[in-house]
């Protein structure tokens, strides 16, 4: 498409959709238009795709999450359009600032964090790499709340994305299931054969709102499946006209309600029914369009594990396991071993995490009320699993481990380890806790079950997009070859004593850097040192992610200080972006408590240019983009053997930040790339933090280190805006309804302040530094998206991709 052409078809958007000429838009127009011209544009292409697909016979993959955090889409359909520059170019002709208007598109925010953004990033490769794939979620009216900090305290606000972000969907009503909530479930015989019969439902419908995905390099298009939830019934006009005006539309609230808003907290009842109404509802209507889909390509669902394989983001979607045997069985009459057999081979399974909270096991009386015949089947699954795990192992103990169904609780894990053909961890040391711990009788059971996928970013995106001068540096000295092989940064290696390339990496970070101050400034009216180090920790907030290690990192800093106000110190600006869960009152104390160490810090005149502390309000997708480039530390420092992977990393490191970090998630493999010289490891091992936690006293700690007793003495204590910290300060050696500084901040917290004066002593050799630097984008391709979805391809999905 031309210039020319977009601008056209801009303005007949501007017309028909918004009702205005460019004059009189306004940029939220301007932004639908142009989706909308992006949105037709790919839909064309989606259309021949699928025609091919269907033509071909090509086995498809479903990738079913429950989150999808796409961010803005408008700049990355343009780049993987090639339309990039003449979209610019249009929007500038016709009175827009281009730049600022593409600020303007809100996220996407389907999605907490990893989990989401990593289901973005595979969309977008499985394009890129041409598999035929779909990806279905929620079409949340309400995203990932907003967060505003009022008073040092997180609020959280409404996220209202699909005023604007709703003008990429096609909505399409044709394609609309129903799904059956509540009920009976009774049998009949029907001409000798013994029917089930599910009857006194409620019907929810579910309507599909579609987003087209483009590949980078292709004319390929696949396909995010959104549902909406709606209620087949209309208004009870008797009821309203009697003056019943809520009862009248209760049904129609009450199905509303499913695809309001991105996963309500899960710690009490109501919130609990709702969030299995949510799974089941997305999860009923995708096997139900993805079997229809089968039939009319098919005219039978007995090759359905041939043509199909359903990748599950973690349990979640669990129970697509027992929608498909219900399908098969109820709809297709199919016998029980032959259904079994059929959905046993089209699961995968993702496992994101072993944070023993976040295991979903969900009450059995829910099911039976919620989902009476998906609880037979269950049922069903369990004793017949448990029968193979007797026979295995013939131990109670293993029994009662393996078992799905237990002590009132369905465990989600189990069902999915004995509905599926594959369980993954999503990187070596996860997998491999998986296999030594979480999941170990399973995997003695059945060893060939097991993979790992390491995980992978979007490099088109979190490189060569939001980095466009590092972007032209790669493509000067290797080419722009990298976009579809990233294993091909390597090249850069070659340039280590190249003076002049660091030299202009390090330009390059300098500008990125002062670029996101005038951007934070724009934002949140804080001015940045960019004379400082920028030490970055963004990620959701948890305990096991210890930005309180940080803190107590900073404070210990700032102690030093005070004890020697001469003192050289290299400045270093800390950021921190994080949102805690509206209902975890830890987390929410810890990003008060940045606030106060940061309104101490910043108004001491002391730390004036030397040390600077800022949280960044309602880090989000967007946020990423900017910060990332210009990110010269990144704080990878959660406790050995609870952070699954981590993706955050990986985005830091192609960006040319320097790890300082833990052996933990994908650390340790970025270690094995880089070498002890190229990154700041400290802190316990997995293995030695497992051990030490059996029999760990932080106590003992405290009261043999002056140097750390001050620290936390100074948390206790508080600051100028006298806040007392005493909780937390209590919770570390003490413990509240959980062990005493459970995630070992004070058992790593000398190897941690270790790392952090040989990372700025580091920093002090320019040359040295920029070295890491570019070693760190050089060995990051193996972190790409394109590498992990070609692992998946090859080892668990079996499908072919581009080379
Ligand atoms: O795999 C994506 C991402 C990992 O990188 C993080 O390490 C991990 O914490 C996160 N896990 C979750 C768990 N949610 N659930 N269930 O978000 O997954």
């Amino acid at each position: 498409m031309t210039k020319e052409a977009l601008k056209e078809a801009i303005i007949q958007r501007l017309r028909i959709n918004c009702g205005c000429s460019p004059r009189q838009a306004g940029d939220g127009d301007m932004l639908r238009a142009c989706a909308m011209v992006l949105r037709d544009c790919m839909a064309e292409r989606g259309a021949t795709t699928r025609e091919e697909r269907d033509r071909c016979q090509e086995r498809q993959v479903h990738y079913l999450s429950l989150e999808f955090l796409m961010g803005r889409s408008l700049l990355k359909n343009a780049y993987n359009l090639g339309l990039l520059e003449s979209l610019t170019q249009a929007v500038e002709e016709l009175g827009f600032k281009a730049a600022d208007l593409f600020e303007q598109e809100p996220d996407a925010g389907l999605g907490n964090g990893g989990l989401g953004r990593l289901a973005a990033c595979y969309l977008d490769s499985m394009t890129t790499l041409n598999i035929p794939a779909t990806g279905y979620s929620i079409c949340y009216e309400l995203g990932i709340f907003k967060q505003k900090i009022v008073e040092g305290q997180q609020v959280e606000l409404p996220d209202d994305w699909l005023d604007i972000g709703g003008a990429w969907l096609l909505p399409r009503p044709q394609d609309a299931e129903e799904v059956h909530l509540g009920g009976t479930v009774r049998t009949k015989w029907d001409g000798g054969q013994l029917m089930v019969v599910h009857e006194d439902y409620t019907r929810v419908l579910a309507v599909p709102c579609d987003m087209e995905i483009a590949g980078y390099d292709t004319d390929h298009v696949n396909t995010l499946r959104l549902w909406q939830a709606r209620s087949p019934k209309s208004v009870d006009m008797q009821l309203f006209s009697q003056g019943q005006y809520l009862q009248a539309s209760e049904e129609r609230t009450m199905a509303d309600a499913i695809s309001k808003i991105l996963y309500p907290e899960d710690n009490h009842y109501e919130g609990k029914s709702l969030r299995l109404k949510q799974q089941y509802f997305f999860v009923s209507a995708t096997v139900q369009s993805i079997t229809r889909k089968h039939l009319e390509v098919y005219g039978t669902l007995r090759n359905f594990h041939e043509k199909n394989v359903i990748q599950i983001n973690d349990t979640h979607p669990a129970l697509v396991i027992p929608e498909l045997m219900r399908i098969f069985m109820d709809d297709a009459g199919m016998g029980w071993d032959e259904a079994w057999n059929i959905t046993k081979n089209s699961v995968a399974y993702t496992n994101h995490t072993v944070l023993a909270e976040a295991l979903e096991c969900w009450p059995q009386t829910l099911f039976e009320t919620l989902l009476p015949r998906i609880w037979q089947v269950i049922v069903e699954i369990a004793h017949r699993w448990q029968r193979q795990v007797e026979e295995h192992f013939h131990d109670p103990a293993k029994t009662e481990k393996l078992a799905i169904v237990w002590d009132g609780g369905v465990r989600m894990a189990n069902l999915c380890i004995a509905g599926g053909m594959s369980v993954n961890g999503v990187s070596a040391l996860h997998s491999e806790i998986l296999r030594r711990d979480v999941f170990r009788d399973a995997y003695e059971m059945c060893p060939g079950q097991f993979h790992n996928v390491t995980n992978g970013v979007d490099h088109r995106r979190w490189l060569s997009q939001i980095n466009p001068g590092l972007h032209s540096l790669i493509c000067d000295l290797t080419g722009d070859g990298y976009l579809l092989h990233p294993e091909q940064l390597q090249g850069l290696d070659a340039y280590e004593s190249d003076t002049s390339v660091l030299h202009r990496l390090e330009e390059i970070k300098g500008e990125n850097k002062a670029r996101f101050a005038h951007w934070a400034k724009r934002q949140q009216g804080v001015i940045l040192n960019t004379d400082a180090v920028f030490n970055v920790q963004v990620k959701r907030l948890h305990e096991y992610k210890r930005q309180l290690l940080n803190v107590m990192h900073i404070l210990y800093l700032y102690q030093r200080l005070q004890d020697s106000p001469n003192m050289d110190l290299r400045p270093q600006t800390f950021l921190f972006g994080a949102k805690a869960a509206p209902g975890y009152a830890v987390a929410k104390r810890i990003i008060r408590l940045i606030g106060s160490l940061a309104d101490q810090i910043n108004h001491d005149p002391l730390c004036k240019d030397r040390l600077q502390v800022v949280f960044l309000e309602n880090y989000r997708v967007s946020m990423a983009e900017a910060l990332m480039p210009a990110s010269e530390v990144s704080q990878q420092i959660s406790t050995a053997g609870k952070e699954a992977s981590g993706t955050g990393n990986m985005k830091f490191m192609m960006n040319g930040a320097v790890t300082v970090g833990t052996l933990d998630g994908a650390n340790v493999e970025m270690h094995q790339v880089l070498g002890d010289e190229n990154i700041f490891l400290f802190g316990l091992k997995a293995e030695e933090a497992a051990a030490l936690s059996r029999h760990y006293d932080p106590k003992l700690l405290y009261d043999r280190d002056p140097v750390l007793r001050r620290v936390l003495d100074g948390i206790r204590d508080g600051f100028r805006d006298g806040v007392s910290y005493e909780d937390i300060y209590r919770r570390l050696l003490f413990g509240d309804n959980c062990p005493a500084d459970q995630y070992l901040l004070l058992a790593d917290f000398v190897s941690y302040c270790d790392a952090g004066r040989r990372m700025i002593d580091t920093y002090g050799h320019r040359e040295r530094w920029n070295q890491i630097s570019l070693h760190n984008i050089a060995r990051s391709g193996g972190f790409a998206a394109d590498r992990a979805i070609r692992d998946y391809a090859r080892d668990i999905w079996h499908v072919p991709c581009k080379e």
